[in-house]
């Protein structure tokens, strides 16, 4: 097996405390997970490679490193911590808890006050398996769309739209790279 790659990039996981993120993750890697032994604060990542597609036959091979941050107001010190380097993130919320929407500004700032700049993000709508969704689509398309990232649906219990969150990141990502920026 290769383990040869085209790019590498580093993810990082934002959001609320249980809105879902190392559920998604998990699903997405499979469950292999590193635990970040320098530290005792529980984040870890996740490595997996996924295959996207070029013009002809080409197929690019990208590595992600997936950070997963420990969402408790307890951490916030040693959060920053955790995002410098990254390249690109994933802000996630609850659809079924509109708190975890509500505070979404919050952690784009925690992310931008680290590490002073705008990095690609995708918006990700968790739980839509739930019964009880309190917070519309139209409204997370619309936070979405102010702030220039991709929005999708997703449910880590289903696996709807899990493969999706990445795909779509990654391809961000390359597309950046290759016009020189970082
Ligand atoms: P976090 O890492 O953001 O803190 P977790 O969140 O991944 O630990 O998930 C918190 C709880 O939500 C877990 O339930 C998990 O199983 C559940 N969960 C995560 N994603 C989904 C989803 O898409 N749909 C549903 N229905 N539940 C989800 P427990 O009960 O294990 O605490
Ligand atoms: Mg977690």
């Amino acid at each position: 097996m290769s383990s040869s790659y085209d790019y590498l990039f580093k993810v990082v996981v934002l959001g609320e405390g249980a809105v879902g993120k190392t559920a998604i993750v998990t699903r997405f890697s499979h469950g292999f997970f590193r635990t970040d032994y320098k530290t005792t604060i529980g984040s870890q990542f996740a490595v997996k490679n996924i295959n996207i597609p070029e013009e002809g036959y080409n197929e690019l091979v990208v590595k992600l490193q997936i950070w997963d941050v420990a969402g408790q107001s307890r951490f916030q010190i040693l959060r920053p911590m955790y995002y410098r380097g990254s390249n690109g993130g994933l802000l996630v919320y609850d659809v079924s808890r509109r708190r975890t929407f509500m505070l979404l500004e919050e952690w784009l700032e925690e992310l931008h006050k680290a590490i002073q700049k705008e990095i690609p993000l995708v918006l990700v709508a968790n739980k839509t398996d739930l019964p009880d969704i309190v917070v519309e689509p139209s409204e997370g398309r619309e936070f979405a769309d102010a702030h220039g990232m991709p929005y999708i649906e997703s449910s880590a219990k289903t696996g709807e739209g899990i493969v999706d969150i990445f795909a779509q990141l990654g391809e961000i990502l390359v597309d950046r790279r290759q016009k020189g920026e970082r």
